[in-house]
């Protein structure tokens, strides 16, 4: 039977006989109907595209409206990442840490190749070659994905780099990370497939680090599926990271070029929830002539140092997954025109003249709307047209903000690091850490507060250290201590900030105007980490006076800013209070520095004035 199908590509050679090996012991076990190796080429995604339409899983847009793109609807039990069902197999327990899910290898092996077994039957099987990365960059990273969903091929087609090149680059026996997925749907002959086929009972998402794989079974959505992502891009990434000294970070790049020409790289984190799309694409306000923000990457960076000293980051990816909802002319005007074409909509709704909307792309929702279960929408109803987490796939070439060196294999050299998250109370606007320490100290210690009953209760702050939490491959306290011996070896290292655009008053309003207006703070980090602007020493790091800021166009008054940059000593005792809380989760593997800097806080919290502010002679 196997003998029938292409164990090799037809259109290209596979020297890599190791590979050739694994993808005929795959299609041994999951037992396809067929195999297509995948070469990456316009012809192969607009076949795939057809053939997606012609199943009922595509449903092609109007042309007038969005050229060449297409929207589909997922399975409702498939709409998210599933963390609970998301493991790191690491041989020792102690090595997943104890914020990851963790069962022996060998016995998940075992439960997988269960599952696996037959899992393929009357279904195509893909082998997709892709590189994480510019094809051949040092820092870039080769992965096979093998996967029964053609939907998988065509988002991984946008989202990475797919071509047969990538088997050039791997050689006879070059490295690259084995990526199988299936949506875990088998059909028996005649059975009629379904739009979104789905286990709707078991999903595992696995990963081995000692091995370099993943294998993931029963959902074929995003992160789940595109094992390029997070499984590859951030799990593996990580324990390789850590292995051989550099970093796979849940950051955007941004470049960011001052009138004269002078131009700076930042990488920043932010938890989910803050808008980290919105700030890779983000607009400097009319005010800031001849100021320029492109963008590297919205999501990922892998960052290694170069022979120089200076950190050197890419964007392992080559598209944009991102979350719709929310994305408008104003909060995101080049992420408008980067879906214009071209695009694949996920669980978004669909307008009567065939085109897609959902909550927040206009004030008013238009008439006669499918939601995204494929229902006639009632605005009455209370539900959402589209599902909070509906998604666009496209590629990143399409920004018109794309910076010029986003390709480069070299990467871009990074002047500062920025930490943000969401919160109500006690982080200001902007503040720089003393040092690399402090700086890794603040990330470690970031979080959110639940916005949505789904994640926790409201308004609770939960920790999500250097927004990592979900993604990192190996111990918690061991990342920690990645973080600080990497800084070590670094002559210059970049400078750390964090940022928080959600203070809000007493009548629970957002103080910051945020967005577009985020330029403001963003000019200053940028400044002050090339010595051209000021700042003064607070209680947690230094922070721009009213003055430091530029506020040409911007109604912003001196009491304004202090209310969003006062640090209250009452609530940085309960801070400092959740941060021993969080230690405690992970202190067999904490670093000891941690607890120093804890203490340092709090001493220098206790000499300065009750509700440390900026004083008005500072103005
Ligand atoms: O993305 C956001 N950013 C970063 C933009 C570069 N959002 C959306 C977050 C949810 C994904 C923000 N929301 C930001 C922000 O800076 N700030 C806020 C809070 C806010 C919301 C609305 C207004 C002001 C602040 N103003 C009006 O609606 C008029
Ligand atoms: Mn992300």
């Amino acid at each position: 039977m196997t003998q029938e199908l292409n164990t090799k590509p037809a259109s290209y050679t596979v020297k890599h006989t190791e590979a050739l090996t694994w993808v005929q012991q795959v299609a041994e076990l999951c037992k396809p109907d067929n195999i297509q190796w995948c070469d990456g080429s316009k012809e192969e995604y607009n076949r795939l595209c057809n053939l997606l339409v012609d199943n009922g899983t595509f449903i092609r847009l109007n042309p007038q409206k969005r050229p060449n793109s297409f929207a589909c609807f997922s399975d409702p039990s498939d709409v998210a990442r599933v963390e609970d069902r998301t493991y790191i197999c690491s041989r020792r327990k102690e090595d997943a840490g104890p914020t990851n899910n963790w069962i022996d290898p060998k016995q998940m092996k075992n439960t997988l190749q269960g599952l696996f077994d037959g899992s393929m039957q009357g279904r195509t099987m893909y082998v997709i070659p892709f590189s994480m990365g510019p094809i051949g960059s040092d820092i870039a990273q080769v992965g096979i994905e093998i996967t029964d969903s053609a939907y998988v091929v065509v988002n991984m087609h946008l989202m990475t780099r797919v071509s047969s090149k990538v088997m050039d680059v791997l050689g006879e026996d070059g490295e690259y990370v084995k990526c199988l997925h299936s949506v875990g749907a088998p059909l028996s002959p005649g059975q009629q497939d379904a739009k979104w086929p789905t286990n709707p009972t078991t999903k595992y998402i696995v990963h081995f680090p000692e091995e370099r794989s993943i294998m993931s079974y029963g959902s074929g959505y995003g992160g789940n599926a595109l094992l390029g992502k997070k499984c590859f891009a951030l799990r593996i990434a990580s324990v390789m990271g850590k292995e051989e000294n550099w970093l796979a970070e849940h950051m955007l790049l941004m470049g960011v070029e001052s009138p004269d020409g002078q131009k700076d790289y930042i990488a920043a984190a932010f938890p989910s929830a803050c808008g980290k799309t919105n700030f890779a694409m983000i607009i400097p306000p009319e005010e800031f002539q001849g100021w320029k923000v492109t963008t590297v990457g919205d999501d990922i960076a892998w960052i290694k140092p170069g022979r120089d000293g200076k950190l050197y980051a890419i964007n392992p990816e080559a598209g944009y997954f991102g979350v719709a909802p929310g994305t408008n002319e104003k909060t995101n005007p080049n992420a408008i025109k980067t879906i214009a074409a071209n695009t694949i909509f996920t669980n978004v709704a669909l307008t009567d003249d065939g085109d897609v909307w959902w909550e927040g792309l206009t004030k008013e929702p238009p008439k006669n709307l499918t939601d995204w279960t494929g229902k006639k929408w009632d605005p009455a109803s209370g539900k959402p047209a589209a599902h909070a987490n509906s998604r666009f796939t496209v590629s990143a070439g399409q920004n018109p903000a794309i910076d010029s060196a986003w390709e480069n294999p070299k990467g871009v050299p990074i002047t500062a690091f920025v930490f943000g998250g969401r919160r109500s109370t006690t982080i200001p606007l902007v503040y720089q850490s003393a040092n690399w320490a402090f700086g890794v100290y603040m990330a470690s210690t970031m979080g959110s507060e639940m916005t949505a009953a789904a994640f926790g209760e409201v308004g609770k702050v939960r920790r999500d250290p250097f927004a990592m939490l979900p993604f990192c491959g190996y111990h918690m306290g061991d990342y920690f201590n990645h973080w600080l011996q990497f800084g070590r070896g670094l002559p210059a290292p970049p400078r750390i900030y964090g940022v928080n655009w959600f203070r809000k008053d007493a009548e629970g309003k957002f103080i910051w105007p945020g967005f577009g207006e985020n330029m403001r703070v963003l000019k200053w980090i940028v400044q002050k980490s090339r010595g051209e602007v000021n700042a003064v020493e607070s209680p947690i790091g230094w922070m721009p006076t009213y003055d430091d800021i530029d506020w040409s166009g911007l109604d912003f008054s001196h009491e304004q800013f202090e209310s969003i940059t006062t640090i209250d000593r009452e609530e940085w005792k309960t801070e400092l209070l959740q941060h021993a809380e969080l230690f405690e989760k992970m202190y067999d593997k904490l670093p000891k520095e941690f607890i120093f800097m804890r203490e340092l806080l709090l001493s220098s919290l206790w000499r300065s004035p009750e509700k440390w502010k900026l004083e008005p002679e500072r103005f």
